[in-house]
């Protein structure tokens, strides 16, 4: 059976460019959010969420008629959950939202329906979400019970897009299709091939599910060693990025950037579900996210280092000495500051330091609630001008294109190997 209605549950930075794809093929697409105003804003043709090409996208696709966003779920061929699965307290995956999202479409299944979860979750969430829609359908009948004869048919299919490059990832990226048995799999298979151009690869929705922890956590893993190292090279008076740079150099040595820290919302959130099922084995995992975690209290450290250098060397007062941060996004040339480490270390210098703090961000106009009254936005030019101490924390391409040798001033911490 082919599919003429797909709907998506969670309209955020994964399901919003989801319909976008399927609807911009000309499928007829339900987005489904609980949040009013961003269905108001996708059924007049914008979007509330920043990510380059999908505000055509989805213009496009509501003035096409193909796209329509409401609040509660109606009877579609197939539905995608693509809901955020956040941490609790002590770094316990939080799954709330997929559950809410799972029983809000039971009501609405018919036999024939496809479901596929596209969230990041622990592993077993896809059984679970299961047998939440059989609790609530005994009138169906599901792979846990009916195998390869099921009525609804079940798959877990995560997303791998980077943030900023959605668009062109989504439609690029080979996919893993974790279906509950061979028909889920194809089914799903089938379905994202209305808009793939990578392949579809088949697997069980356990693996599945695993392979999307596994890869954030591989990334996680790796930029903790860069982060090590650079704690180390401070120590040991040896420049990082040279040493990078040349132990890259090894035909198969790869290292990552070491930074301020790890932020967004994957990458230090995906290792602890791993952590939190696998508290014995997961030892390295667990380490990488302390390390990274760790990493904006060292920057911390070395700016207060740098901030007592300057001041015993010229003689003046903490009051009468500018810092300036370079950057409060995530990472680079993108405007999300949502759990972003450079927003921390700003955050931490701002309510340390005594004197003048600014804030440089080509990417945002106005400063973020968090540091309203506690510092100053300053363009590129006058900070470098003004600026006694300098951060800095993101290497936007903004800022690479200042040579280290046009920058006069001593007193520089540089988490990106920037102005070294
Ligand atoms: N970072 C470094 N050093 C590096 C690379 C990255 O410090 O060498 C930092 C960045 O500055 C940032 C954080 O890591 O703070 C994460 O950035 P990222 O670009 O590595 O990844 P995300 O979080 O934007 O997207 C990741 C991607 N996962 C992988 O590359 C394995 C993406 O493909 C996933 O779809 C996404 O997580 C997700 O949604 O899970």
């Amino acid at each position: 059976m082919s599919f003429s209605t797909i709907s998506v549950i969670g309209l955020g930075y994964i399901g919003l460019p989801t319909v976008a794809a399927f609807a911009s093929h000309r499928k007829r697409v339900i987005g489904v959010d609980i949040n009013q105003n961003t269905v108001d804003t996708i059924n007049r043709g914008e979007i509330h969420i920043v990510e380059p090409d999908l505000d055509k996208v989805v213009k496009a696709a509501v003035s096409d008629g193909y796209l329509q966003a409401c609040t509660v779920p109606v009877e579609a061929d197939a539905y995608l959950i693509a809901v955020p699965t956040p941490f609790k307290e002590q770094h316990e995956p939080d799954m709330a939202y997929v559950e809410a999202a799972a029983r809000s479409i039971a009501p609405v299944l018919t036999p024939g329906a496809l479901v596929i979860l596209e969230s990041t979750s622990p592993v077993g969430t896809t059984e679970q979400m299961a047998e939440w829609l059989a609790d609530m359908r005994p009138d169906l009948t599901f792979p846990q019970q009916a195998g390869e004869q099921a009525q609804v048919n079940i798959a877990y299919c995560p997303e791998r897009v980077l943030p900023g490059q959605v668009m062109v990832e989504l439609i690029n990226n080979d996919r893993v299709i974790g279906g509950m048995t061979p028909v889920c799999s194809a089914r799903a298979s089938e379905l994202y091939k209305i808009f793939l151009k990578g392949e579809c690869i088949e697997t069980n929705a356990r693996t599945a599910e695993m392979c999307k922890l596994t890869e954030n956590s591989f990334r996680d893993v790796n930029i903790a060693f860069a982060n090590e190292l650079s704690l180390i090279c401070a120590d040991q008076g040896i420049d990082v990025w040279e040493l990078i740079r040349l132990a890259n150099r090894h035909p198969r040595v790869n290292i990552l950037k070491p930074g301020p820290g790890v932020g967004g919302h994957c990458i230090a959130v995906d290792p602890w579900f791993i952590v939190a099922q696998n508290p014995e084995q997961a030892r390295l995992i667990r380490t990488a996210r302390e390390v990274n975690d760790h990493k904006p209290h060292w920057v911390m450290n070395q700016v207060k280092a740098t901030v007592a250098d300057c001041l015993a060397e010229s003689g003046r007062r903490a009051d009468d000495v500018r810092i300036a941060c370079f950057g409060l996004a995530f990472k680079p040339d993108i405007d999300d500051l949502r759990e972003s480490p450079a927003m921390e270390i700003a955050q931490l210098i701002a309510d340390w330091h005594r004197g003048e703090t600014l804030v440089v961000e080509p990417n945002v106009h106005h400063l973020p609630k968090k540091l309203e009254g506690k510092c100053t936005l300053a363009s590129l030019e006058s900070a470098l001008q003004s600026a006694d101490v300098l951060v800095m924390l993101v290497d936007h391409k903004a800022f690479k294109t200042v040579s280290g040798d046009a920058v006069s001033q001593r007193y520089i911490v540089d988490t990106k190997g920037v102005w070294r």
